[in-house]
């Protein structure tokens, strides 16, 4: 008997830890799941490959690996033209393959082709490029394909990216901790390296490199000068090295204040000669550990950031005395737009346009002027930056937040792409006119372009908190890539990937990922609503906030809720922040009758009272909204349920209590906003929505001290 108990505990202990692994492993492997397919495919079964640099090796071992998993079979490699698959670069295509050296001749030095040709009667598949990275790319899109459509045996792509820096900005800090980060700690191990090389820095450079990101920011653009010594850049240069054969270059950030900090200056005055000289050989010093090291990424003045404002200078001075020393390196600047004054009580969304609208056409051609999507600050939902259609001088690239700062960290399913597809078809002029944000920072011709994402990555198991934020990344990657895909076809993909190709389960589960988004909106910051969270750490609501030092960070100065009404007046008679648009958008937002009810409460402030589309009150309709968001997430919870057999139980288990947690604050939002906007309006509520559970003192009651995502207050 004893021997048996030992013995079924054994197995339980082997089980479950079976299951564990693989759940690990799953949530580990992102959309590279490569998952086993019973259709048999030979394509992969001789592929002709040159190993002469890392990039080839790299692109020989993603292939073997994924052969393997869906086919159970190991490629092998040979150099000849019989093989079934061959990856060439278009100078050493044979003059057979002319017509697709053409086609590669017309790409930029990342792009591909991807073809199915007949040669000695039978069918082969080539990958073509100018570069190692572009046949990276291609093989990439290649599996992409198969995993996808796994019968599929002809190709005919031809892609490349449409944006040049395609980057993650990751907000890690050196003492481990992530700004606004919800899945662990960061996955650079400064204390380890430059020795230890871990696995993971691998992987995520795989993952990268499988939708096209080719450059990331280390460390946080709060930053600390002490990343540029050389104590560090020895370990930037170990991570340099790692991403390299994955075509991603490495860029860090500059604190403003450095020549002070660490190079014992007085000044740190862009135009002062010794700091000019100091920032030069600094630079030369990074180029030497780094040779292709990318550039730097500025937060200066903003938000207690140090900057050339210190010294009677301006934005001009100091970014284009940064890309003076970066640019006989090719290394290039992005100064983020991102600012706000101190001292200016008006409107906080007009603040960074009058700062940077002037300098328009003064910077250097290697600087890139990075705007965040919205003139506040990556809410839920915000009209399009006004910079992007005021700058046409000068090179904007834009800056979305991944990681879920204000939509719910990573405990809410939030499909992001929606967000930045919205925003990236912004029209910037009209409606019907092209001119959209996505035309504006794409490449002109050969020029640089960009676009970033503050990462959501971190050293969870999962690498993103939820496994649905990992969709998020895989997003950002696409939309760097062609900032003009459709998000929808992005969540397929991705879905097809990462889960599984059963089309009932992607059909059902891509409808709701793409409903995400709009859920969120309603159930935190519904009918323009913006800015009323948490203090500090930006946790749950706090629409009552009104006693923080500058204005501009008080919810209350958002809503302005009063027992007349709500919203923030932008029009001509309140801040006028319209003016900052093209006429025809002012026009289409300052209208009551064209602006969408979505940017309402965004743009006017309206009486209670007043009459919505549906005929029902301003007051009415926000208990509506609030409410509507909060079934929508008890519908998502109904399909998750639903989806339980196409996919594995311990992802499935993990994805529901994630949504129990988001119905949980969902209602917590609706509830304490509501209750609050109640305690001004003193309306009943409407009918549809479900009374809040507790009173408003208990929803004001409430701290979060440890909340992840700044520094705890111990
Ligand atoms: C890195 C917001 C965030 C800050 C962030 C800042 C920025 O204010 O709350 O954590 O700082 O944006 O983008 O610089």
């Amino acid at each position: 008997m004893k021997l048996l108990n030992k013995y079924i505990t054994f197995l339980l202990f082997i089980s479950f830890n079976l299951i564990t692994y693989s759940q690990i492993t799953k949530d580990y492997d992102l959309w590279l799941q490569y998952t086993k397919t019973y259709i048999y495919n030979d394509l992969l079964k001789n592929i002709s490959l040159d190993t002469n640099n890392e990039t080839e090796k790299v692109i020989k071992s993603e292939l073997e690996l994924a052969s393997l998993k869906m086919y159970g079979f190991k490629p092998k490699f040979t150099n000849t033209g019989n093989a079934d698959l061959i990856l060439k670069k278009n100078s050493e295509l044979d003059s057979s393959q002319k017509n697709i050296s053409e086609k590669v001749n017309k790409l930029n030095n990342e792009g591909f082709v991807i073809e199915t040709i007949k040669n000695s009667g039978k069918q082969r598949i080539i990958i073509s490029s100018k570069t190692s990275i572009g046949l990276l790319y291609g093989t990439f899109r290649l599996l992409r394909e198969l995993q996808i459509s796994p019968n599929k045996k002809e190709f005919n792509i031809i892609d490349e990216p449409k944006l040049k820096v395609r980057m993650l900005n990751h907000w890690d800090n050196l003492d481990g901790t992530i700004e606004r980060g919800y899945a662990g700690n960061s996955l650079w191990n400064w204390q380890k390296l430059p020795e230890l090389i871990d696995r993971r820095y691998i992987d995520y450079a795989r993952a990268n490199a499988s939708v096209g990101i080719n450059a990331v920011t280390l460390n946080n653009v709060n930053a600390n000068a002490l990343i540029l010594t050389p104590y560090y850049l020895e370990k930037v240069k170990a991570l340099a090295d790692t991403f390299r054969p994955f075509g991603i270059k490495v860029y860090l950030t500059a604190r403003f204040s450095a020549p002070i900090e660490i190079g014992n200056l007085k000044t740190a005055d862009p135009l002062n000669t010794e700091v000019q000289q100091w920032w030069n050989e600094k630079t030369n010093e990074v180029y030497k550990y780094i040779p292709d090291f990318g550039g730097y990424l500025v937060k200066a003045n903003s938000e207690g950031q140090p900057g050339p404002q210190n010294y009677g200078r301006n934005h001009v001075d100091g970014a284009n005395m940064l890309a003076k020393v970066l640019k006989p390196h090719n290394g290039i600047v992005m100064w983020r737009a991102f600012v706000y004054s101190e001292t200016d009580s008006s409107d906080r969304a007009k603040q960074a346009y009058r700062e940077f609208v002037p300098y328009d056409g003064k910077f250097e051609e290697n600087v890139l002027v990075q705007v965040k999507n919205g003139a506040i600050d990556f809410q839920p939902r915000e009209p399009f930056h006004p910079i992007f259609g005021a700058m046409p001088q000068s090179k904007l690239m834009m800056e979305f937040q991944i990681t879920q700062e204000y939509l719910g960290f990573s405990s809410h399913l939030v499909f992001l792409p929606k967000l930045y597809e919205e925003v990236l078809k912004s029209s910037t002029k009209n409606k019907e006119k092209e001119n959209t944000v996505a035309q504006i920072i794409s490449s002109r011709s050969n020029e640089l372009s960009g676009i970033a994402g503050v990462a959501n990555i971190g050293n969870d198991l999962n690498w993103t908190g939820h496994p649905f934020a990992q969709a998020n990344w895989y997003s950002f990657g696409r939309l760097a890539w062609n900032p003009e895909l459709n998000s929808e076809q992005i969540a397929k993909e991705w879905l097809q990937q990462t889960f599984s190709n059963n089309s009932d389960f992607v059909a059902s589960i891509s409808k709701m990922m793409i409903k995400s988004r709009e859920s969120v909106v309603k159930y935190m910051t519904p009918l323009g609503l913006h800015h009323i969270m948490g203090t500090d750490h930006h946790y749950g609501p706090g629409p009552w906030v009104n006693n923080l030092a500058r204005p501009e960070w008080n919810p209350v100065y958002y809503h302005k809720a009063d027992k007349n009404g709500i919203g923030f007046d932008r029009t001509s008679i309140g801040s006028n922040a319209l003016s900052q648009y093209s006429p025809e958008i002012s026009q289409y937002f300052g209208d009551l009758k064209s602006c969408p009810e979505e940017y309402l409460l965004w743009f006017h402030h309206l009486p209670w009272d007043y009459k919505m589309k549906n005929d029902r009150t301003l007051w009415d309709n926000l208990g509506i909204k609030y409410q509507e968001g909060v079934n929508e997430v008890r519908n998502m919870i109904k399909i998750w349920n639903d989806s339980k057999k196409y996919i594995d139980t311990e992802r499935h288990q993990e994805i529901s209590q994630l949504l129990e947690i988001q119905l949980k604050e969902a209602i917590w939002w609706k509830d304490a906003c509501m209750s609050y906007f109640q305690s001004i309006s003193n309306l009943p509520y409407p009918k549809e929505m479900e009374i809040p559970i507790y009173s408003l003192e208990y929803y004001k009651s409430l701290k979060f001290p440890y909340a992840p995502g700044i520094k705890p207050h111990w």
